[in-house]
């Protein structure tokens, strides 16, 4: 139903900006070293590669605001709106142009920019935020003071407008709690949960994986984001690699035992590239400097480009 001349954009975002540990920034080469634009095109997407952050400039901003870059506990709240605005504009331009948005992280923060740009374009998406984690807390709920764990509060608009810095202030706020459904939840902080049921957000955890099977969960979670529709309308997915089973990706900075099977991960985005409502999608949180064993970055790049290669059509008969 959109993009039917199957043009793509491979948007890099090779940010670690949005929480403590380095290396995520290294993901997006490290995918496209797997020959994944190959791959793509030879599912027919006509593809280019773009560009919005140069890693070299972001380590020395990060490096050089690191001391000062911080509000309280939050880290960098100004590097990350930084960032997040430039790839909000790429993934703008990208689909002005008719090109699916395919950004490949960079840790969870990014989703702040990625997620805007698609509601701006469709405004009646929703979105499918695979994650182990919930990625909802507020500046003032978060007890870490990294971004990765808040994109979803500021996606919604959720925190205190004499409170959010200058260089944030650009999020649109354009997500409702009623336009997004978790897949893969097993960790998620005291405050969280009280955000997620107060807003009565579809959550469909790990327990209802197992409960109901993956199939159903992704029919439930379409049918949440797109009730009087019976689920048909655009979607939009940020794919936290984490939600998978540590055993598929180790090398992510905050891996959950008890995660979703490779099949279950990967039939997931199936299901969704079936429907033919895709409209962006997001692989974040590869981090190939946290491998302790040699075949751990292999096997955790390995899983993510299949992730983009099933969202876009892969296994489609
Ligand atoms: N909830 C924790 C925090 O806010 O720090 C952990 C967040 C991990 C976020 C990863 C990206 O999904
Ligand atoms: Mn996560
Ligand atoms: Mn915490
Ligand atoms: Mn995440």
């Amino acid at each position: 139903k959109y993009y039917e001349s199957q043009r793509l954009s491979i948007i890099t975002a090779p940010f670690s900006g949005g929480q403590s540990r380095s290396g995520v920034e290294k993901g997006p080469k490290y995918m496209l070293n797997h020959g994944l634009q190959n791959s793509l095109t030879k599912l027919g997407w006509s593809t280019v590669i773009t560009e919005p952050l140069s890693s070299a400039i972001l380590q020395i901003k990060k490096d050089e605001m690191d001391q000062n870059d911080r509000m309280g506990i939050v880290k960098r709240p100004n590097l990350v709106g930084k960032v997040t605005k430039l790839i909000y504009e790429t993934v703008t331009k990208s689909l002005s142009n008719e090109r699916f948005p395919l950004t490949l992280g960079g840790d969870h923060s990014i989703a702040m920019g990625t997620v805007s740009a698609v509601i701006d374009k469709f405004p009646d998406a929703g979105l499918l935020w695979i994650d182990a984690h919930a990625d909802i807390n507020t500046l003032t709920s978060t007890d870490s003071g990294n971004l990765h764990g808040c994109p979803v509060s500021f996606l919604m608009g959720l925190n205190d407008k004499k409170m959010v810095p200058e260089s944030m202030e650009w999020i649109p706020g354009n997500l409702k709690p009623n336009k997004i459904a978790y897949i893969g939840l097993r960790d998620i902080d005291e405050g969280e949960k009280k955000i997620l049921k107060n807003l009565g957000i579809a959550a469909f955890s790990m327990y209802h994986v197992d409960r109901l099977g993956i199939n159903e969960v992704i029919e439930m979670a379409m049918r949440a984001i797109h009730p009087e529709t019976n689920g048909d309308g655009p979607i939009m997915c940020s794919y936290d690699v984490d939600a998978l089973d540590p055993l598929y990706v180790p090398a992510t900075g905050t891996p959950v035992r008890g995660g979703l099977t490779l099949r279950e991960g990967l039939f997931l985005v199936e299901r969704l590239a079936e429907t033919g409502n895709l409209v962006g999608l997001d692989i974040v949180e590869v981090n190939p400097d946290l491998a302790s064993k040699d075949d751990h970055v292999s096997d955790t790049i390995a899983t993510s480009c299949s992730i983009a290669r099933c969202a876009l059509g892969e296994t489609l008969l």
